[in-house]
């Protein structure tokens, strides 16, 4: 038997690399090795490949970067955007040249963004026009989020969440829901990813947290402590970069433990971690912050979403004002600079004025740190997300992409304008 591992690339308007790296699929990797299957990996994302050996692209001190990418022809139901709409990732001749000659019993293929779904749909067609023995599985978070749209593309299988119960009977039997991600997969890795915590216990109604991990759980931080230990030994890896949704619930078991499982290893003062899925700001008290600075927490992330304490409390209350004043004050006592914090602010939250985004901007860029418009995309499943697309009619899931949404809300003059106030008083 052997498999495949695809990471599909994405069409977009827009894509960096911000610490990408296909999670799950990774994982699989890590069960599939650990039962002796034959398999093979390609990351359409990935940027350590060969290929990228003489594109001369930028990278930065923490491994983020440009991806290659082509322009492509807008599908119609985008033709309204005023923007360029691109493929990002390795051409389609690269994977074609490497899986050439192989034939394979499955393709699993991972999906992203709901809206990403043009890549996916790319590889299920040229896994059904080169390798029509294989049978295609698709697993991920657009097709935890959509499994009838997803099947309906070409998968003969769709894994929703963990549900690995799924492929009982085809063969294919793994269940990688307790494995680590599997590097050694990638030649060149400038980055890990790595989670210690499962789920969130809040329960926002924009967000997908609760469909995708419907309990809240912290794994085994001795094993994930191994695996950094590992990764900095061996491939010299020194940013870690935390997928957590909620890193600060269950501290002791948690994080608390990891540090010190890091500290017997000797990796404090070493490695460095990143937060780009956001730190929930009530949890940052004074031990916390000081905490995270010992650490050797490098960006903080705050999830701050609107200075509106109506609409706060409407979605999800899981800040006020006065808990980020304490957690400013906390993270700059502890000794972080403010260019290493960064609050996401949404845009185009249904219920958000444009005028609240506006004064969200101002108040925050007061505070010397960062502030990071998060366009909001409608996510099926969710409450708000689901009265968005039907009260907008979005059939298509191109339709929530993140720079489309708030576009249809506010329009494109005055999303522009959001966005040049952001670069002209925050500090990016
Ligand atoms: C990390 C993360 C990011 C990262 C990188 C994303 C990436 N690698 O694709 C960053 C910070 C860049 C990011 C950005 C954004 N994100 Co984000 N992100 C996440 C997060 C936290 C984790 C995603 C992930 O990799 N999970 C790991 C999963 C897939 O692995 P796992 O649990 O081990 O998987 C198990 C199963 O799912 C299965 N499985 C997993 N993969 C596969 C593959 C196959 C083939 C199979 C069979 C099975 C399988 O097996 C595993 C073990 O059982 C999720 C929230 C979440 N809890 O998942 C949001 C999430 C995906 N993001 C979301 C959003 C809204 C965004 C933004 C739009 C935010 C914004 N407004 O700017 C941007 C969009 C960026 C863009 N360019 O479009 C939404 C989804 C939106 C949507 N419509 O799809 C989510 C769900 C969060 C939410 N609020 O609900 N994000
Ligand atoms: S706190 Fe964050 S991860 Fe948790 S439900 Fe709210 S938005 Fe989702």
């Amino acid at each position: 038997m052997k498999v495949l591992l695809v990471n599909p690339p994405v069409y977009d308007f827009a894509l960096y690399d911000f610490w990408l790296k296909p999670y799950g699929l990774l994982r699989i990797a890590s069960a599939l090795r650990n039962q002796g299957m034959d398999f093979d990996f390609f990351d359409f994302l990935d940027r350590g490949h060969n290929f990228y050996e003489n594109l001369k692209l930028k990278t930065d001190t923490y491994g983020r970067g440009k991806f290659y990418s082509d322009e492509v022809k807008k599908p119609e139901v985008l033709s309204f955007m005023r923007r360029k709409f691109k493929r990002y990732g390795i051409p389609l001749s690269v994977f074609l040249e490497e899986i050439k000659g192989n034939s394979y019993d499955y393709v699993l293929i991972a999906t992203g963004m709901t809206y990403w779904y043009i890549g996916v749909k790319e590889i299920i067609e040229v896994t059904e026009r080169l390798l029509p023995e294989a049978k295609i599985v698709v697993g991920g978070v657009a097709a935890t989020l959509m499994p009838v749209f997803y099947q309906k593309l070409g998968a003969d299988i769709v894994v929703r969440g963990d549900d690995w119960d799924v492929l009982t009977g085809s063969g294919l039997e793994i269940d990688p829901s307790n494995e680590l991600p599997l590097y050694d997969v990638y030649t060149k890795l400038n980055y890990a990813v790595i989670r210690i915590t499962e789920g969130c216990p809040l329960r926002c109604l924009y967000c997908a947290s609760s469909i995708l991990k419907p309990g809240f759980r912290v794994s085994d931080v001795e094993q994930v402590a191994d695996l950094v230990e590992q990764l900095y030994n061996k491939r010299a890896i020194r940013d870690f970069v935390f997928y957590d949704d909620a890193l600060l619930y269950g501290i002791d078991e948690g994080l608390l433990k990891f540090f010190k499982e890091l500290e017997e290893r000797k990796l404090i003062g070493k490695v460095r971690f990143h937060t780009p899925n956001a730190l929930h700001v009530r949890k940052i008290d004074e031990d916390t912050a000081r905490f995270l600075k010992k650490m050797g927490f490098e960006t903080i992330y705050l999830g701050v979403e609107t200075i509106n304490p109506l609409l706060l409390k409407q979605v999800g209350e899981k800040l006020s004002f006065s808990d980020l004043e304490v957690a400013l004050m906390n993270l700059k006592m502890a000794g972080f600079e403010g260019s290493q914090i960064t609050a996401y602010i949404l845009l185009g939250l249904p219920g958000q004025d444009f005028e609240e985004v506006e004064e969200s901007i101002r108040v925050l860029s007061k505070y010397g740190i960062n502030v990071s418009l998060s366009e909001f995309s409608p996510i099926p499943g969710t409450p708000v997300g689901d009265q968005a697309i039907n009260s907008l009619n979005l059939k298509d899931p191109l339709l929530t992409n993140n720079s489309v949404f708030p576009t249809l809300l506010y329009g494109f003059e005055r999303v522009n304008y959001l966005k040049n106030l952001k670069i002209n008083l925050s500090r990016t």
